[in-house]
C-alpha cells in the first residue's frame, strides 16, 4: 500500500505571518504520522514506511514567489529570486523533517528544484528515482512545493499539489490525502461534501484562496485530484490519523 500525504502549507505554517512555522500543528501531525507508521517513540518498530509526504509553501514560499512575481506560469531569470523561493522552502522543509524525525519518523528530504524541469508548454518532468529508492529502503521521503527550471521562463513555481499528482501517478499510489485547514471541501452552507466525482458538481461552491497563495485555492486542488486514478481525500488535521489508518475522512474525490 503506497500512500501520498500532503500537508497543506496553511496547516504547518501561520500563513499570515511571514516565515512562521505553526510548531504545535506540525508536531501534532508528526505524532499522528508516527503513530500510523507504528513508529511512535517507544514502539521499537523500524518497519519500512510506504508513505511519501509533500508539503506546501504557506508563509514561506508564497511570500517570496509573490515578491519576485513568480507563479506557476510566469518565471524569473533572477538567480537571487529563485534562490530566495527555494531557500524559504528548504527552511520549511527542514522544520517538517525535524518534527517528523523527533517523532521517530525516518524522514528525508527530496528537493524538486534539483531534479524537475518544465518544457515551454509547461509540461513537467520530475524524476522520482531517489524518492522510490528511499521508500524501498524504509525512509519517508518529504518533498515540497518549490521553484522549477522552466524553458523560456527561467524558474517558475511548482506547487505541492502538482507534486502530489505526479507522485501518485509515478508511484502508483493507492491513496492520496490532502490535509487542509478545513475539514473537507465545503458547500455553501459550510458542510463537508462527502464525495466529488465531477468538477461541475461543485464548481459553484469553490472560490479562490483568501491569503497570499500563488498556486490557487480549493478549486485547483479538486481539479488536480479528479485527474488521479487513486482515490483522494481532503480533510482537516483531525482527519490525518483516520486517513492513514485506511479510513475516509472529509471529502472523497474519485
Ligand atoms: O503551497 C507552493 O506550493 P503549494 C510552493 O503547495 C511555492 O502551492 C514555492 C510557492
Amino acid at each position: 500500500m503506497t500512500t501520498v500525504l500532503k500537508l497543506g502549507g496553511s496547516v504547518v505554517t501561520e500563513k499570515d505571518r511571514r516565515e512562521t512555522v505553526d510548531d504545535d500543528a506540525l508536531s501534532a501531525l508528526a505524532e499522528d504520522i508516527a503513530g500510523a507508521a507504528g513508529r511512535a517513540t517507544g514502539s521499537g518498530s523500524d518497519a519500512p514506511a510506504d508513505l511519501a509526504v509533500v508539503h506546501g509553501g504557506g508563509s514561506f514560499g508564497h511570500y517570496h514567489a509573490e515578491e519576485w512575481g513568480v507563479t506557476t506560469a510566469d518565471g524569473t531569470h533572477s538567480a537571487t529570486g529563485a534562490l530566495a523561493i527555494h531557500e524559504a522552502m528548504k527552511t520549511l522543509n527542514r522544520a517538517v523533517l525535524d518534527s517528523l524525525q523527533s517523532h521517530e519518523v525516518p524522514a528525508l528530504p527530496v528537493h524538486p528544484l534539483s531534479v524537475g524541469a518544465r518544457d515551454a508548454a509547461g509540461d513537467l518532468t520530475l524524476p522520482l528515482d531517489s524518492t522510490r529508492r528511499l521508500l524501498g529502503e524504509g525512509f519517508v521521503p518529504v518533498l515540497h512545493g518549490d521553484g522549477v527550471a522552466h524553458e523560456g521562463e527561467g524558474v517558475t513555481v511548482l506547487s505541492g499539489d502538482e507534486i502530489v499528482v505526479r507522485l501518485a501517478e509515478s508511484l502508483d499510489a493507492d491513496r492520496v490525502g490532502l490535509c487542509s485547514t478545513v475539514p473537507g471541501v465545503l458547500d455553501d452552507a459550510g458542510d463537508v461534501i462527502p464525495t466529488i466525482e465531477s468538477f461541475d458538481d461543485v464548481a459553484t461552491y469553490l472560490g479562490g484562496s483568501d491569503a497570499t497563495d500563488v498556486t490557487g485555492g480549493m478549486a485547483g486542488k479538486v481539479q488536480t485530484l479528479l485527474a488521479l486514478d487513486a482515490p483522494a481525500y481532503v480533510f482537516g488535521p483531525e482527519g490525518v490519523s483516520e486517513f492513514l489508518a485506511g479510513g475516509s475522512p472529509g471529502t472523497r474525490i474519485d
